[in-house]
């Protein structure tokens, strides 16, 4: 394996924080212990738990008024491998890159995965695009594409997501992420109840070519590109269609997709009590699909959200989730103003501090407050564990990986990007992605 980062230059660079790392985790560990909580039991989980980063998100993303690149940024797919390779090197919490094609085509796959592994990376799920017309395509999504009204349209939809099927076997993954930008602009332009039948259709088609031990993870969205009415435009929708499907049907939650102030811990509740909680894809937002960083903007949100993962990891419904509780965890961000190495290993570390939090709620209390009927109590014990700095359980479990006990300073004092800046070729401006 050959990392992008020097191993000698992470060392020297904990050395410097390693004795105060060590104080503050057993200053930790001393109070957590008088609340009957092992410290190193907490690390441990946080040491197996990871979530993926997007293919898409290494390059600087834009809104649709301009794109500002920044020099060194990835141009290609084996580009933007070698930066998540640094992500995961120095966070040690991001092993696996998530793909989305045609973006990430290459004529090789098996080669991409022994590129991968090289760098210490695998593949997680792999992302359809039927929201963008391609260079030479036969038929355009201008209206639709598994919802179209066009037969031949929505069989290329369908094509696609086989292909991508394909695609990810040979890169070792094991769900299909299925967004569509299906939807309509003006109330009339599209019979609500048809264009479901449609998609629903085109769907049962690509489920039916999942391998036996794959998901298909159906991602809704309730506005844009279409922002009058969007084919699987929220939970309900979603949980319907995945419902309906079958069993490797479920759904995935981005939590920018949602009309604001949704109650999205909720939804992660329902969907889990009927077995059809699939994932999620990270990110902040403050007025609708923003894409900022994880826990940016509403950080209690996140640790909430994750309250109920740890809840429903440890309450398992008999009548579902066979293959155990696993659902799909995936950073999904835009990353306009900011470097997106560093906003993505900023972004993995709060969403691993969020669900560290969570394991540390005393479930005992809150149960107990909540049959009691102690609304206070309750809100308390959610409190106490959201109030903790748990930063030194990250920190040790990443010295302990060989990662980076300051993962920004470590990074820019390896000077990775003005390196690449050097070596690769710039990026045109435009528009950015959805
Ligand atoms: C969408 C959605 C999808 C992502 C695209 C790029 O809004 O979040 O997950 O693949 O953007
Ligand atoms: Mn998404
Ligand atoms: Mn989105």
């Amino acid at each position: 394996m050959t990392l992008p980062i020097s191993a000698e230059l992470i060392a020297e660079h904990n050395q410097a924080g390693l004795e105060a790392l060590h104080e503050d985790y057993a200053a930790l560990g001393r109070k957590l212990a008088r609340g009957g909580v092992a410290i190193d039991t907490v690390k441990a989980r946080v040491a197996n738990f990871s979530v993926a980063v997007p293919s898409w998100g290494a390059g600087r993303g834009g809104t649709r008024f301009a794109k500002f690149p920044i020099a060194g940024e990835p141009t290609n797919i084996h580009e933007k491998l070698e930066d998540c390779a640094v992500i995961h090197q120095l966070g040690c919490k991001t092993p696996r890159v998530s793909t989305h094609f045609p973006w990430d085509k290459v004529s090789d796959y098996a080669g991409l995965r022994e590129e991968a592994a090289a760098l210490g990376l695998g593949f997680d799920a792999v992302n359809s695009n039927t929201f963008q017309d391609q260079p030479g395509q036969a038929h355009t999504y201008a209206n639709g594409s598994l919802s179209a009204q066009d037969a031949a349209t929505r069989q290329q939809a369908v094509d696609h997501n086989i292909e991508c099927i394909e695609i990810g076997r040979q890169l070792g993954s094991k769900d299909l992420t299925v967004w569509v930008g299906d939807g309509t602009n003006f109330p009339g332009q599209q019979d609500f109840a048809r264009s479901l039948d449609r998609y629903l259709d085109g769907a049962a088609q690509i489920y039916a070519a999942l391998p036996d031990d794959w998901r298909m993870l159906l991602e809704h969205k309730m506005f844009e590109p279409a922002f009058y009415s969007t084919v699987i435009s929220d939970w309900g929708s979603s949980i319907l269609a995945a419902q309906e499907l079958g069993p490797k049907a479920k759904c995935l939650v981005d939590l920018g997709h949602h009309a604001p102030n949704t109650n999205i811990e909720q939804i992660v509740a329902r969907l889990h009590r009927f077995g059809k909680l699939g994932g999620f894809h990270f990110n902040d937002s403050k007025y609708g699909d923003d894409d900022l960083d994880s826990g940016s903007i509403n950080p209690h949100q996140l640790f909430l959200i994750f309250n109920e993962l740890v809840e429903a990891e440890q309450n398992p419904r008999a009548d579902q989730n066979e293959g155990g509780f696993n659902p799909s965890y995936m950073i999904d961000q835009s990353h306009n103003v900011t470097d997106p190495i560093e906003s993505m290993m900023s972004s993995a570390e709060a969403i691993t501090s969020c669900f560290a939090r969570a394991l540390l709620v005393d479930r005992e209390a809150l149960h107990g407050a909540q049959a009691a009927n102690d609304t206070m109590m309750a809100f308390q014990a959610l409190r106490r564990a959201y109030t903790l700095d748990v930063s030194p359980i990250l920190a040790m479990a990443r010295v302990e990986a060989g990662g980076a006990l300051d993962v920004l300073a470590t990074y820019r004092a390896s000077q990775y990007r003005a390196r690449k800046a050097q070596e690769r070729r710039a990026v045109g401006l435009g528009a950015g992605i959805v």
